[in-house]
């Protein structure tokens, strides 16, 4: 059997500021469809995008996790060791990377962590009124984790706009794509300094892959790309994850009065709030052979784009799936992906948003929109320019 023909792009501007709007579209044609515009594959129903994820040896990411096949271009920068490897290969990089970020580790920067949360939601509730995005959402992230990094003060800022045109070089070069370019400037090269080992510092994570390397378990120049991982997967992610997260609660003013009553939920409902807006959105795979799913199959070489926050939405897994409730019975969203691939630093964000939360719970009575949430489109990322909130003191 064929796979339905669809004519929506999944990366044209109306579908990347309201995807939500387009997701069901998508699920009701069928277990696997054809986008025309993109000449790919897309799966967005819950078990077809959480099997595909499975099967990494069907579905490989070693040509790439975006649009462009490895096997047919040049990729635009030398592939990530993480995220573009398939096993064996993946499966040592890997390894090195899960013993740096460690439950150890992740324990002794708590403290740290959890103190400059306090000091941040002390001076936002004392404003009453602040933008959840520019002040809290990017500011957290920046606070604490290019330090555990080790990366330069100096330009660290660099940072944001670098993640935003690698998140957006996953998808076709549209103009997103363009301008997110454009806005990164000279943030690329900046990213490829901080990742040296001579500009990393002492007792930080970037260091502690030159150690690994160091030890054999991988050579100087992988090294200097694992770190680079670090840098690219570990801020724009958690950015939108902790805004995402205010919006949530923004958006359904019950849930924080429920919140209140039960703060041992507080790390539940971060999870509930990346399935009700999944940060990335999507990530493609390549067939390494013909595979049949629902009854469609789909050749070998072909580009599958798995839709994560569709497949988060799916009525088929979830029961009235547009609401955000922080009780939902636990159910394993994909919005961190599922299996090998599944993501590394999933801990470090868990960590920043539960210590966010439960500092701004322990101050805060309500939250309300103040105004209009405004989009920053990107094609990977379900991302937030501004996110104006007034909070009520507890
Ligand atoms: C999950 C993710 C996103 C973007 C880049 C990378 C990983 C990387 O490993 O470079």
């Amino acid at each position: 059997m064929l796979a339905p023909r669809l004519s929506i792009d999944p990366f044209d501007e109306a579908f990347l500021a309201d995807p939500y709007a387009q997701h069901q579209a998508l699920r009701e044609a069928g277990p696997v469809v054809w986008l025309e515009p993109i000449q790919a594959y897309g799966m967005a129903r819950f078990s077809e995008v959480q099997a595909g994820l499975r099967d990494y040896g069907t579905f490989c990411s070693g040509r790439g996790v975006g649009l462009s096949d490895f096997a047919a271009e040049t990729p635009w920068r030398p592939p990530s060791l993480l995220l573009e490897a398939d096993p064996p290969l993946h499966d040592r990089t890997r390894g090195l990377m899960n013993r740096i970020v460690s439950w150890q580790a992740l324990k002794a920067i708590r403290p740290v962590w959890q103190e400059r949360a306090e000091a941040l939601a002390d001076r936002l509730v004392e404003q009453r009124r602040f933008d959840a995005v520019a002040e809290l959402g990017e500011t957290y992230p920046m606070l604490v984790f290019p330090d555990t990094i080790g990366v330069p003060v100096e330009g660290r800022e660099k940072l944001l706009a670098y993640a935003a045109a690698v998140f957006n070089a996953f998808g076709p070069r549209n103009a997103i794509f363009d301008r997110g370019n454009e806005q990164a400037g000279d943030a690329a090269e900046w990213v490829a300094k901080a990742c040296k080992r001579e500009n990393l510092s002492e007792g930080g994570w970037g260091m502690a892959v030159y150690e690994a390397a160091d030890r054999g378990e991988c050579s100087a120049d992988e090294a200097e790309r694992l770190v680079r991982s670090f840098l690219t997967a570990g801020v724009d992610t958690t950015v939108n994850g902790i805004g995402h997260m205010m919006l949530a609660f923004a958006s359904f003013p019950g849930e924080w009065q429920k919140l209140r009553e039960r703060p041992h939920l507080v790390k539940r409902a971060f999870e509930e709030s990346l399935r009700w807006d999944s940060t990335v959105q999507t990530f493609f795979r390549t067939t390494t052979m013909a595979v049949e799913v629902g009854g469609v199959t789909i050749p070998a070489g072909s580009k599958v784009l798995l839709f994560l926050a569709a497949a988060n939405r799916d009525p088929r897994k979830w029961e009235d799936p547009d609401r955000f409730a922080i009780d939902r019975p636990l159910g394993g969203h994909v919005g961190f992906g599922f299996g090998i691939h599944q993501c590394l630093g999933q801990m470090v964000a868990r960590l920043e948003a539960e210590l966010v939360l439960a500092a701004l719970l322990k101050r805060v009575k309500s939250i309300r929109l103040a105004g209009e949430p405004k989009r920053r489109l990107n094609n990977t990322l379900h991302a937030i320019a501004s996110l104006p909130v007034e909070v009520e003191p507890a």
